[in-house]
């Protein structure tokens, strides 16, 4: 008999008994691995069935079950009544087990993205040796999947979008996502004509590296009407809430999205509050209290009476407590506040003081882009210059130029400069691997032929501490290095930092005036906020670097790189490539 017992315990080996959920699982496994091996659809739809019809009995499978009790439930045939027989007797299938041995567990991940059928699971695995998630995207970037039979470059896209909305389902967004899904909500929201206002708040606001969700705020007279524009998107993937005055939603970048339409009179209350940071807010609050006010998301009060004072703008807010405006991307109880009563607030650099870029890599090594290319995008974006760096000859696979093609490239650049002398002026330069031991790849004797050299660790990341900062030391003290390229070498989500003495760093680059960058790819932004924010007040030389592969780099990314330099106290003059060149040309001087 089949026992009706249900089994909520999932493991096979305890329990008597086992749900026809638990076996459908098992079932499903099988059907996935055999589509994967690309087995006829007849026998792969068996199994489908089976763990459909095992499913909908809604009973549970004892120990000691008989064979024609399964075959009893229709779907199931005689061959896949023994194997869950199996399974029930002995809490394994040996099917199962030869399949894997066959094909690895992991080519089941892959089924999980969008777009990744058996058919293609299994093309990967054979053609390429795909086994996991994380090798699929990288053959997704290398361009290695379009010339698989039936995929082609728009499939390697779909792929790709598929890759990173499966991860984005769970944990934190880069910078560049959130901000571009932010964007684009706020034009809808506006071109409903509907709203007064909307802004982003929250920690996209605050300009942080990674984003949990976003916080948007409106004013409008006709919430509701601006709630439906809102769950409405093309985008919305689901639905969380929806209300008059709040609704919260998931896009289909996988993006929680908060949407709150507050009252004219409290907008600046509002605004600072959901811009947070906690910390900040704590702090502020107490603060306000101390002098017998009340701050919230609606307003000023006065504590008590709860007499409304105001909480239009947030200076309003600020000045209720005695402080200046505090810029958003200082909000982290960081020393702000006591910056902001002392009137020290830092004169943080600004996107419109960038006069140029001085990492940028052509088609020469690993980039897409011509130096023409390269030059009038510079010239587009109304810089003085741009350094041209490409990867040297250590890293190979970044097709690493030798001694002669960076001299060779510096006269091109040379004539470039000669032949187009209202055009951004090009700098001749490389991104030079600092190997294990801190020599450079080229002759330090070439590199001082080169206008600007940023020196940058490829290899050999995870050397021990002290080996890392003998290295950084000796690439910075070798007098032929103008900048560290991406100090730490953290890749967000995906590879740790490689560990220094951040102080010792700091001393080196002052003394030998050998600039450390922020690297403005959002996976890396590096150096990170909070090591500059501990090298605040030390007027260490800085440069913001896109290390722009292609054009649309160079003219985007800029902006991730100057948020992380804001929110690490990085002051205007600190920063190298804010210089005008003449002014640039006399630091390299002065260092040299
Ligand atoms: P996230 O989304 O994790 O990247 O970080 P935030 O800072 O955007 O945090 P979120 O979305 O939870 O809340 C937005 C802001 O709202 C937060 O920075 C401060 C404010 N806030 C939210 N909940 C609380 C709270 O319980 N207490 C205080 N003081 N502020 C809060
Ligand atoms: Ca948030
Ligand atoms: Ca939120
Ligand atoms: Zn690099």
């Amino acid at each position: 008999m089949i026992a009706v017992k249900s089994g909520r315990n999932s493991h096979p080996r305890e329990d008597k008994a086992l749900s026809g959920e638990q076996i459908a699982r098992v079932l499903q496994q099988i059907a996935d691995l055999l589509a994967i091996k690309g087995e006829n659809a007849f026998k792969i739809r068996a199994y489908e069935s089976a763990a459909e019809a095992v499913q909908a009995s809604g009973l549970a499978f004892g120990r000691g079950i008989g064979l024609d009790e399964l075959v009893a439930i229709r779907g199931v045939g005689k061959g896949i009544a023994e194997k869950i027989k199996e399974l029930v007797d002995e809490g394994r299938i040996g099917y199962l087990e030869e399949l894997k041995q066959e094909l690895p567990e992991t080519l089941l991940d892959l089924l999980q993205i969008p777009t990744m059928g058996p058919k293609k699971v299994g093309a990967v695995f054979r053609e390429l040796a795909v086994k996991t998630v994380d090798e699929l995207e990288e053959a997704g970037r290398a361009q290695k999947l379009r010339s698989l039979p039936g995929f082609g470059a728009t499939v390697e896209a779909n792929i790709l979008h598929g890759i990173e909305f499966a991860k984005s389902r769970t944990g934190r967004h880069l910078l560049d996502r959130a901000l571009e899904v932010a964007s684009r909500i706020l034009s809808i929201l506006n071109e409903s004509g509907l709203p007064e206002r909307t802004e982003y708040a929250g920690s996209l606001r605050r300009g942080k590296d990674t984003i949990g969700d976003l916080d948007i705020l409106a004013t409008c007279s006709e919430p509701a009407a601006l709630m439906r524009v809102f769950v409405g998107m093309p985008s919305v993937e689901q639905v969380l809430a929806h209300g008059e005055t709040k609704s919260s939603l998931v896009t289909d970048e996988g993006i929680q999205v908060d949407l709150r339409v507050v009252p004219e009179v409290s907008y600046g209350a509002a605004l600072q509050y959901f811009t947070g940071s906690q910390a900040h807010n704590v702090r502020l609050r107490g603060l306000a209290k101390a002098q017998g006010l009340k701050v919230n998301e609606y307003g000023i009060f006065e504590e008590g009476s709860d007499k409304f004072l105001g909480g239009q703008t947030e200076e309003e807010v600020y000045e209720s407590v005695g402080l200046a405006w505090i810029p958003a991307c200082l909000r982290e109880d960081a020393g702000e506040f006591e910056a902001a009563a002392e009137r020290r607030l830092p004169h943080l650099v600004q996107l419109s003081d960038i006069k140029g870029d001085l990492h940028v890599h052509t088609n020469a090594s690993d980039g897409v882009m011509t130096l023409d290319e390269a030059a009038l995008t510079a010239t587009q974006l109304g810089y003085e210059y741009i350094c041209i760096s490409d990867h040297t000859k250590a890293l190979a696979v970044a097709n690493g130029l030798t001694e002669e093609e960076l001299l060779e490239q510096a006269e091109r650049i040379a004539a470039y400069n000669d032949s187009h002398p209202r055009a951004a002026g090009l700098l001749s330069g490389c991104e030079v691997n600092i190997l294990a031991d801190g020599e450079p790849d080229i002759s330090l004797e070439v590199l001082d032929r080169l206008d600007f050299v940023v020196g940058s660790v490829h290899t050999a990341l995870s050397q021990s501490e002290a080996k890392m900062t003998e290295r950084l030391i000796k690439a910075i003290e070798c007098g032929s290095i103008d900048a560290i390229g991406h100090p730490t070498n953290r890749i967000i989500g995906k590879r740790e930092e490689s560990r220094f003495d951040l102080e010792a760093v700091f001393e080196a680059a002052i003394k030998h005036q050998v600039a450390l960058e922020i690297n403005c790819w959002p996976e890396r932004l590096d150096l990170p906020d909070v090591y500059l924010r501990r090298a605040r007040g030390k007027n260490i030389p800085i440069c913001i670097n896109t290390d722009s592969h292609n054009t649309t780099h160079l003219s985007s990314m800029m902006k991730y790189g100057v948020m992380t330099a804001q929110r690490g106290w990085v002051q205007s003059e600190q920063v190298i490539n804010a210089l005008p060149l003449k002014d640039l040309l006399g630091f390299l001087k002065r260092k040299g």
